[in-house]
């Protein structure tokens, strides 16, 4: 299999957690941000990372978005499962999931890239690294009232998953969609000191999850 994916994207961890926490062997292909439309858009039709090419006859040839690709691993290889054997729990597990991709995983994105212009400018002041950051602060208009709003949704966030302080895992006592989905996507703050002095469990659980699934800590753990 071959992972299309931006190297330091959190869709793309998310994918990569999947991946490995299955022990499914793969590839990845790091695409240049902005060319990576052209390779995209004929096999996708859509412009986003992660894509997970099968590369297996009787196999789709693309799938995008980080939650198609959870769905299809699990029908490709359902063990380890993904899916809770308790129905009322998966749905609960899917929504937390559905959350974190649609809003925080957008959330902690805005925070981050303004604290890399910012406050956090040292962890690579380079010209190129500014750019990046610039360009991507243009493409998704992060200003710094919507920055507030970000930080304000990340703190709800804090709440909602605060039962990892007390339990390795957000629904039922086994791994799900959820946790890989928080893992992920909220795994950028590690670089934030803030984020680090306030949430030390989050960062514990994220930690302990990347080991489950054989995964490179993300930068700053
Ligand atoms: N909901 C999508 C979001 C993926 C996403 O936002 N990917 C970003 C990188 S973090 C991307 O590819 N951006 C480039 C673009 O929109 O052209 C998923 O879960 O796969």
């Amino acid at each position: 299999m071959l992972l299309l994916q931006f190297s330091t994207s959190h869709y793309c961890r998310k994918a990569r957690l999947a991946l490995g926490y299955k022990k499914i062997a793969y590839q990845v292909e790091n695409l240049t941000p902005g060319l990576h439309i052209l390779k995209l858009k004929p096999i996708t039709g859509l412009t986003t990372v992660p894509v997970l090419l099968p590369q297996q006859e009787g196999e789709p040839e693309a799938i995008a978005d980080s939650t198609h690709i959870f769905q299809y691993l699990e029908t490709y290889q359902n063990d380890p499962p993904l899916i809770l054997p308790n129905t009322t729990q998966q749905t609960e597990a899917w929504l937390l999931e559905d959350w974190l991709d649609e809003s925080i995983g957008t959330a902690t994105r805005f925070v981050y890239y303004h604290f890399r212009a910012g406050e956090g400018k040292s962890i690579d002041p380079s010209l190129f690294s500014q750019l990046v950051i610039n360009v991507v602060r243009r493409q998704y208009k992060i200003t710094p009232a919507n920055v507030k709003l970000a930080s304000d949704r990340l703190k709800t966030a804090m709440n909602v998953l605060s039962s990892w302080q007390k339990q390795p895992y957000l629904v039922s006592d086994r791994l799900s969609v959820a946790d890989l989905a928080a893992a992920a996507l909220l795994s950028p703050l590690a670089l934030i000191p803030d984020y680090r002095q306030t949430y030390p469990w989050l960062f514990e659980r994220i930690a302990a999850i990347h080991e489950i699934c054989g995964e490179k800590l993300p930068p700053g753990l």
